[in-house]
């Protein structure tokens, strides 16, 4: 859907030819449907174009939500129920934050982010997200980290979680408490992804989504039914890598991927974009990258007015007003909105006469409306063919009275008071008397509820509980001695460089009978530095469309081959992508219970010291593999300038608690390395991952000096 230009009317030279031509398109849209109207316009808009007409391009549709009420998907399930099951929700995960809070000032936690996203949430326990079983892979679903209570609130209700560890928020001592992010370590058979740090979630989720479906065109497992959701911050979308990747999601039809912005306009000082308006941003830049986009910014309630808005007045309303506009509007009461939204107009009040002031303040956002957010992510479930994002209206601190709905400092509230208590417990309608409210008690009803049986019934029905980490690859059995054992014994006659036997080793793995086909190099464009062109031909670089194009050195040995099954990542100029697909493939034998080994060959100097953030999402995501950083060192290639000299790669990995970081000087340690590697991180399943340097010049390669690899046993 374009956005009609808002012209003035006086811009319009010709009123009737303009109604002519709108009752013309009303009447395909009537009897032949939207397909068609939008066909004819294409048609048209593409001939004016080619008969010299500049017409902009307009990145952004109208302000208001694209699916048409009457082309909603109803949501099958029991919405009395499934309101009272949020409610509680949203009492427990404030009461879990409000309660640490209350004597330890130190403790933090956030009540906000979740009220906002608790719809958004418990939408897709009810009845989308699936959790592995035999008959499905699973769906991953990327958490905003600061948004765990809810997560535990749920948790709580399903019985996964007991008050003891509620009560424990942030103090995950003796595992008798929960973590206040999500996290791997600290809750192993909980967490799967630790999504804290802004923006490498979406980036994540883009690499994971592009991960399933290369494990499925390779035959290594069937992900065609497993989608990859991840939720971001509206304020999360200003990192660079939250929208770095999101044009490759599109180049690779990743259909299996669906983000959701919470968009309640605020961040952690004030607004996302206070003086414009972030949805509509967000909006242009999906849409221009080729994104699937759904807005959800209006609820049922103004289904009738927006219907009713024949002459555009209230749609063009909408949009006129910038997000710090929006988010005064929300906090105020019902006589504001009335005054300062409808007021501009006598139509626009008109519209609303019939309604009164308590009704106008409830009327509800996109975000929050059960139904909206249900026909929104149906859509974006039966979606093919690129990715979609769901930009969800919705208020921050939603539910918090006063002091904290909409405010700016609700992202740090943390204390509620007595009448905060109430006013909140009475507006969910939570079964807790007046005089039980300032012990503020957790509300769970007991397990044979209707609340409770249904909260478990449906993660049944969806094939367990979710979110749950659990190592389901088998152990690997011990690889042969034989892919190492030529550098074992040296090579005095010729010069040879580490980041040549590196490669040498890849290749060798590479054509093992047992574990050749796991192996999963990762290069962002830099194969042919390292030598490693070879092995495009040898094992072909994955392509989703194979190859539509006869490469230009075909008649060469070593042309440059895509195939759908190839096997090199081959991912262009990015680290923060290539790490994120390590991190996708190195957490497959808990993901997807496959044991693939990932070897990430990169520019030694671009590695740590460029993604040292997302090295550490590895680490805390127990991710397996090979981090290898090619022509490293302080003295090689010194006429390339100071930005390839690495000789201090290891000091960025060293606070890396489970990363190996190995500087090898000869090919016999790189074989020792690489073996014991693969023996301890995918035989004896341990959660720990290497980073080696290789360097660039040839030197000769000593044999294996008598008793070194002691008292390490390889196999
Ligand atoms: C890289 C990084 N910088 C800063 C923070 C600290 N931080 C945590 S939440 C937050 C605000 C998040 O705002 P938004 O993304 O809009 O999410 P909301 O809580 O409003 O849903 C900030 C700055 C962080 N977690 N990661």
């Amino acid at each position: 859907m374009s956005a009609v230009p808002q012209l003035p009317a006086a811009n319009d030279p010709d009123a009737l030819e303009t109604q002519e031509w709108l009752d013309a398109l009303e009447a395909v849209l009537e009897r032949e449907g939207p397909e068609r109207a939008h066909y004819l316009l294409e048609r048209r808009v593409e001939k004016a174009r080619r008969s010299g007409a500049y017409i902009p391009f307009s990145a952004t549709t109208a302000d208001i939500n694209p699916i048409p009420p009457h082309l909603e998907e109803r949501s099958p399930g029991d919405h009395a129920l499934e309101d009272r099951i949020r409610s509680y929700c949203r009492w427990n995960a404030m009461v879990m934050v409000a309660r640490a809070n209350k004597n330890d000032d130190e403790l933090g936690g956030h009540i906000a982010s979740f009220a906002s996203v608790g719809t958004l949430f418990g939408q897709g326990f009810n009845h989308f997200w699936r959790a592995p079983s035999d008959t499905h892979g699973g769906d991953l679903v990327y958490f905003q980290g600061h948004s765990s209570p809810g997560i535990y609130a749920r948790a709580q209700l399903e019985g996964r979680l007991s008050e003891e560890q509620m009560l424990n928020f942030r103090r995950e001592v003796d595992g008798k408490g929960i973590s206040s992010y999500p996290h791997p370590w600290l809750m192993p058979g909980f967490w799967q992804f630790p999504t804290v740090s802004m923006g490498l979630g979406p980036i994540q989720a883009i690499y994971m989504a592009r991960f399933l479906k290369y494990l499925h065109s390779r035959g290594l497992a069937n992900t065609e039914n497993r989608k990859v959701w991840c939720f971001c911050g509206d304020g999360e979308m200003d990192e660079p890598e939250s929208l770095g990747a999101i044009g490759m999601a599109v180049r690779e039809k990743l259909d299996n991927l669906i983000f959701i912005v919470n968009c309640n306009l605020q961040r952690l000082d004030g607004p996302v974009r206070g003086n414009g308006k972030i949805i509509q941003e967000l909006e242009a830049s999906f849409r221009g990258a080729g994104w699937n986009v759904i807005k959800v910014i209006w609820g049922t309630d103004w289904d009738q007015l927006i219907e009713k808005d024949r002459d555009g007045l209230l749609v063009k309303r909408m949009g006129e007003l910038c997000d710090g506009q929006y988010q005064k509007l929300f906090v105020e009461s019902g006589a504001y909105f009335r005054q300062n939204f409808f007021g501009t107009d006598p139509r626009l009040l008109k519209m609303v006469e019939h309604l009164s002031d308590e009704q106008l303040a409830k009327m509800r956002l996109g975000g929050h409306d059960p139904l909206k957010v249900y026909a929104a992510y149906k859509a974006a479930v039966e979606h093919t063919g690129s990715p979609t994002v769901i930009l969800a209206k919705t208020i921050k601190g939603y539910g918090l009275g006063e002091s904290g709905e909409g405010r700016n400092i609700t992202h740090q509230q943390k204390k509620i008071n007595d009448a905060e208590l109430m006013t909140f417990r009475s507006r969910f309608g939570i079964p807790i008397e007046d005089d039980k409210l300032h012990e503020a008690p957790f509300y769970r009803p007991p397990d044979d509820s209707p609340e409770v049986r249904y909260t478990r019934e449906r993660r049944k029905q969806l094939g367990g509980y979710l979110p749950e980490r659990k190592m389901r690859a088998p152990k690997l059995e011990p690889s042969g001695e034989e892919v190492f054992k030529e550098f074992f014994s040296g090579a005095e006659d010729r010069k040879v460089s580490t980041t040549m036997v590196l490669v040498r080793i890849i290749a060798k793995l590479l054509r093992d009978s047992k574990i050749g086909k796991l192996i999963v190099p990762i290069i962002p464009d830099e194969a042919r530095t390292f030598g490693m062109e070879a092995l495009f031909r040898q094992v072909g670089i994955y392509s989703s469309v194979g190859q539509r194009y006869e490469p230009v050195d075909m008649d060469t040995l070593l042309y440059y081959k895509e195939a759908k099954d190839g096997q090199i990542l081959e991912e262009g100029i990015t680290e923060a992508g290539s790490i994120s697909e390590f991190i996708a493939a190195g957490t497959s034998p808990a993901n997807h219970g496959i044991n693939v080994i990932p070897f990430f060959v990169f520019y030694s100097m671009f590695g740590l010291q460029r993604v040292g953030d997302l090295a550490w999402a590895a680490g805390d995501q127990r991710a397996k593999g090979f981090l290898c950083g090619g022509t490293a060192g302080r003295t090689t290639l010194a006429g390339e300038g100071l930005q390839h000299q690495d000789g201090h790669s290891h000091l960025l990995a060293y606070p890396i608690p489970n990363l190996q970081s190995y500087d090898p000087a000869f090919a016999y340690e790189i074989a020792v390395i690489i073996q014991e590697g693969i023996r301890r991180m995918y035989v004896e399943q341990e959660d720990i991952f290497y980073s080696l340097t290789v360097m660039n010049e040839p030197w000769v390669q000593p044999a294996m000096p008598e008793g070194a690899r002691c008292p390490m046993p390889l196999q």
